[in-house]
């Protein structure tokens, strides 16, 4: 078979996967790996989870750093779907991978090249997710972890993890986008600590199992929705897509909607304003802290994926996310973050500006678990008494 090579989709620029390298150094855009479209064709997969798709991953190790993430359910909703308003809802539940996101997908082939490299160490900058699913891997594979979070602004359970885990925790006194610049920088000055943001080519090679596991289980939907943050995950998305249309498991492609949250859209921005270029949010603010995110590295990736599939980038408010995350729990009975909601309110104004169509059948991936952010659930109104030890007092409070 071919080898995969770096390729840069920005400007063209190809280079072996021998180097140890992150960005494109003709025009600096995050380098990808891609596979000659004709050694694609027929390939077959066994297996579960993501190293069911070993012959379409970049690695070569027989025992990869595993905590056997991937092969995570896709619900069907039973409630929302009508609400919204459109024929078939089905939801991807990404955070029941085994740090509770869909990081552990690219977290699983990264740490594994990490060891291929002989690396050191791996560090990452992180809104928390990243930071948990890292320190994990690395804990595993027996490699120091340096994380680098925005001070204040990461969830309790995710600091809890890397915490749990060992990680060195750095705090930076700013936001995501600079701690992401500094680690960035770092890559260039060593090559003893392995970098794995999803600027890492390897990263976004485990993520888009989310895209073959999705079509390989459903096969095509019209629609599909995701969050949008630093934009790897749906950068990821849609390589998967396209490889699995070179493959020929997939007819027609699906149009990708990309969703972020109000405070920190600017890739949402440049979309809806027909611009080339983003324009960085130097403070982007949501409660959807995962998302938090104001110079996404990825943006063109996303615009371009987003534009190919005939798709649309949206934004939501944050009240919009925290209704959907409320509503995700109490209709579905699926917990998620404020983050992964972004989806589904995305999805329902879709459905209300005509966006999406009655008929369309959509699936809409939920990216992290409720348990890692429940603070914003414990700020809202519930049934919720308190009484005494007393069996009177307990019938007094059923009330059907
Ligand atoms: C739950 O952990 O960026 O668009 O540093 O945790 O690929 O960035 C997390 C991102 C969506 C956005 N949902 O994905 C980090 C980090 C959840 C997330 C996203 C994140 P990208």
């Amino acid at each position: 078979m071919k080898l995969p090579k770096y390729k840069c989709e920005n400007c063209g620029y190809e280079e072996s996967l021998d180097k140890n390298i992150y960005f494109c150094p003709r025009c600096g855009d995050p380098l990808t790996i891609v596979y000659d479209e004709d050694e694609l064709h027929g390939i077959s997969f066994k297996g579960k989870g993501v190293w069911r798709y070993k012959d379409v991953l970049p690695v070569s190790s027989e025992k990869p750093v595993t905590l056997n993430e991937g092969g995570t359910p896709l619900h069907q909703s039973v409630s929302l779907y009508k609400e919204i308003g459109i024929k078939e809802l089905w939801i991807k539940n990404e955070g029941l991978n085994p740090t509770g996101s869909f990081k552990d997908r690219g977290m699983t082939v990264g740490v594994t090249r990490a060891l291929e490299l002989g690396a050191r160490s791996v560090i990452c900058a992180s809104t928390g997710n990243t930071a948990a699913s890292l320190s994990a891997y690395a804990a595993r594979a027996g490699l120091r972890s340096y994380v680098v979070v925005p001070e204040g602004s990461i969830a309790l359970g995710k600091l809890a993890q890397a915490r749990a885990a060992g990680a060195k925790i750095v705090k930076v006194r700013g936001n995501f986008d600079y701690a992401l610049k500094m680690v960035r920088t770092l890559a260039t000055m060593t090559t003893e600590t392995y970098l794995l943001n999803s600027v890492n080519p390897f990263r976004i090679e485990g993520q888009k199992t989310l895209a073959y596991e999705i079509i390989e289980e459903y096969g095509s939907p019209d629609w599909i929705f995701i969050p949008v943050g630093n934009a790897g995950n749906i950068t990821a998305l849609w390589k998967g897509l396209k490889e699995l249309k070179s493959i020929g498991l997939l007819e027609k492609l699906p149009k990708l909607a990309g969703v972020q949250a109000e405070g920190a859209s600017p890739i949402y921005r440049a979309f809806a304003e027909q611009k080339e270029e983003i324009i960085p949010i130097q403070n982007p603010q949501t409660v959807a802290t995962a998302i938090k995110i104001g110079n996404p590295a990825s943006w063109r990736r996303a615009m371009r994926a987003v534009k190919e599939s005939g798709g649309v980038m949206l934004s939501v408010s944050d009240q919009e996310i925290l209704e959907y995350q409320k509503k995700l729990s109490s209709k579905e009975g699926i917990f998620v973050e404020p983050a992964s909601a972004a989806s589904i309110a995305g999805l329902a104004k879709a459905s209300l500006h005509n966006i999406v169509d009655k008929n369309d059948r959509v699936v809409a991936v939920v990216t992290g678990n409720g348990l890692k952010d429940p603070e914003s659930l414990m700020k809202i109104d519930t049934e919720e008494v308190t009484i005494d030890a007393d069996i009177n007092e307990l019938k007094k409070v059923i009330n059907n």
